[in-house]
């Protein structure tokens, strides 16, 4: 801890230092109110399994000698928190959190609010109390006297993981929501389907997984070096798994949104079901990396293969948003087809990209049809999107521009550009880092996103919702290795999403430097300031 601030990430609001403490030891009390039961629910186990103690629960009055953290749902937030709310809504999510002699009181109008003072809580205990069981015997923890006042910047703060490219186990994910929630993420994207494999059980077509959720074999090193590792890969999660995925997001306040990738993107599934695509031509789940070509046809057999697999996918996820995908859709296979042809000619069209943009109005109205609402990558502009569409901008020159229109269309934009934000790219181009897709974003790169656009026309600031970090897995085949590309980048863009507008490399760097304890109490794989480790430089080559 510093002299002046203690070293929180992301950093809040507004700190006070009081002089004293408070003091916790076995017996410790946590005194919720209604609105606060699950949260207590949550710190409780936490905090007890950290330190081997008895840690009650009790109702809002409750005194203890052992000191006593109070939860509290208080205060009026300015907008509709969760319910039916397709963002987060940041004023919700406000705490107020103040440590004394008397012990930490933690206000918010919202749960979600007062699990974020938890949050805080937890980084002002010593490090070791992150981990799941007691590393040293303690009579008691000290919280230095603090008063905080915090809140977030913006509503989606979102970590994105692409569980397609290669399959990550359902601990891992479970894990990641722990990882953000700890930095007050609230979204986590999960890439589902895509050329490489599909991933989400769908009752109705047992063929996605049985076939599609499988591959030969993949590229071994980089895909431009032509070789394959004669390795099949795969895996899917069930809808059990899924659901367990979701209860657990939402214990911890994060949304979890889907990603069905839509109408290209989709050769996994052409794979299992050959009618699905334009030649009729028995293709297998796709072995390299980089966009097929192979690409969904336009039948109505499709079009209602869509809805029934989005059907499938609002029944498991809870939450109000859909995302389709929509990015790198090639058309060629659509030009060389009379049928496709002819729907051109029915809908009036001049140019098959268009083609598209009608495709994903059909999807967006079964969506609207099950009260979802869609999301697209910023390609989805193109071809024209669907009113009420959310558009997720990443493409390096193309996102800023993407997201000016979008507003100004009434769309609202999450800040994805992938020169910020692809944590698929190495942080550095020292030879020692594993092999990865780009070189370079830094630590520093990550934290200097301004996730708002210049220029941005009056009024139209609210539509930009937040931003949020991506990593693809072409190249990242273990979680040691996930976990190594996501942190600290992923403290960083917490930051950008949490904390004020004003940026400060060297007291974030000096604040992350104290961070990476936690992060080792939490069992993260994180990548050292100063490079990566031996054993780290070597995660891909043991690839190949
Ligand atoms: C672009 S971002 C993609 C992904 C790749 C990624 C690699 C986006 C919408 N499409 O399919 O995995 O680049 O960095």
């Amino acid at each position: 801890m510093s002299e002046t601030t203690p070293d929180l990430v992301p950093r809040p609001g507004a700190l006070r230092r009081r002089p004293g403490h408070a003091q916790f030891s076995d017996g410790m009390v946590i005194a919720a109110d209604a609105g606060s039961t699950g949260v207590a629910d949550l710190l409780a186990c936490e905090l007890g399994a950290a330190t081997g103690w008895h840690v009650e629960k009790a109702g809002p009055d409750a005194g203890s000698t052992h000191g006593v953290v109070r939860l509290q749902v208080a205060g009026r937030s300015s907008g509709a928190a969760g319910g039916s709310a397709p963002f987060p809504d940041p004023a919700g999510e406000n705490y107020r959190l103040v440590a004394d002699e008397n012990g930490v009181k933690i206000t918010a109008p919202t749960a979600a609010g007062v699990f974020y003072g938890t949050r805080t809580l937890r980084q002002l205990m010593p490090a070791d109390l992150l981990r799941r069981a007691p590393s040293s015997s303690r009579s008691s923890v000290e919280v230095e006297a603090v008063e905080i006042e915090d809140g977030p910047r913006f509503g989606w703060r979102g970590m994105g993981l692409d569980v397609a490219r290669h399959f990550f186990p359902k601990e891992f994910i479970l894990k990641l929501i722990d990882l953000a929630s700890f930095h007050k993420l609230n979204v986590l994207h999960l890439h589902l389907t895509d050329d490489q494999g599909w991933r989400v059980q769908v009752d109705r077509y047992p063929l996605l997984t049985e076939v599609g959720a499988w591959r030969r074999e993949s590229p071994a090193g980089h895909y431009s070096e032509h070789r394959k590792d004669a390795t099949p890969h795969g895996g899917f999660y069930s809808k059990a798994d899924l659901a367990e995925i979701c209860a657990y997001a939402a214990r911890h306040f994060v949304n979890i949104l889907p990603e069905i990738d839509m109408p290209g993107h989709m050769q996994a599934a052409i794979a299992s079901y050959p009618e699905l695509g334009n030649t009729g031509e028995k293709l297998e789940v796709f072995t390299d990396w980089g966009i097929s070509d192979h690409v969904l046809n336009l039948e109505p057999a499709t079009v209602k293969f869509c809805g029934d697999v989005l059907d499938e996918v609002t029944d498991i996820f809870p939450g109000r948003l859909v995302h389709v995908g929509g990015d790198e859709c090639p058309t060629t296979e659509w030009e060389a087809s009379p049928r496709a042809r002819e729907l051109m000619g029915r809908l009036g069209l001049s140019e098959a990209r268009q083609l598209q943009g009608w495709f994903t109005a059909q999807v967006s109205e079964v969506l609207s049809s099950r009260g979802r609402q869609l999301v697209g990558w910023n390609e989805v502009l193109e071809a024209g999107a669907p009113a009420g569409a959310v558009v997720m901008a990443w493409q390096e020159h193309e996102a800023w521009d993407a997201a000016k229109q979008a507003a100004q269309l009434g769309h609202d934009v999450v800040m994805a550009p992938e020169a910020w934000c692809y944590f698929d790219w190495s942080y550095s181009d020292d030879p020692r880092e594993p092999l990865a897709i780009r070189p370079a974003i830094s630590v520093e790169k990550a934290y200097s996103l301004e996730p708002m656009p210049a220029d941005l026309g009056d009024g139209l600031a609210r539509h930009v919702t937040g931003a949020q970090c991506q990593l693809w897995t072409e190249y990242v085949t273990t979680t040691t290795h996930a976990e190594y590309m996501y942190f600290p980048r992923a403290c960083a863009l917490a930051e950008v999403g949490w904390s004020s507008k004003e940026r400060d490399w060297p007291d974030f760097e000096r604040r992350l430097a104290s961070h990476m304890a936690r992060l080792a109490a939490l069992g993260v794989a994180y990548r050292p300031l100063s490079g990566p480790l031996p054993g780290q430089s070597r995660i891909w080559s043991q690839k190949c």
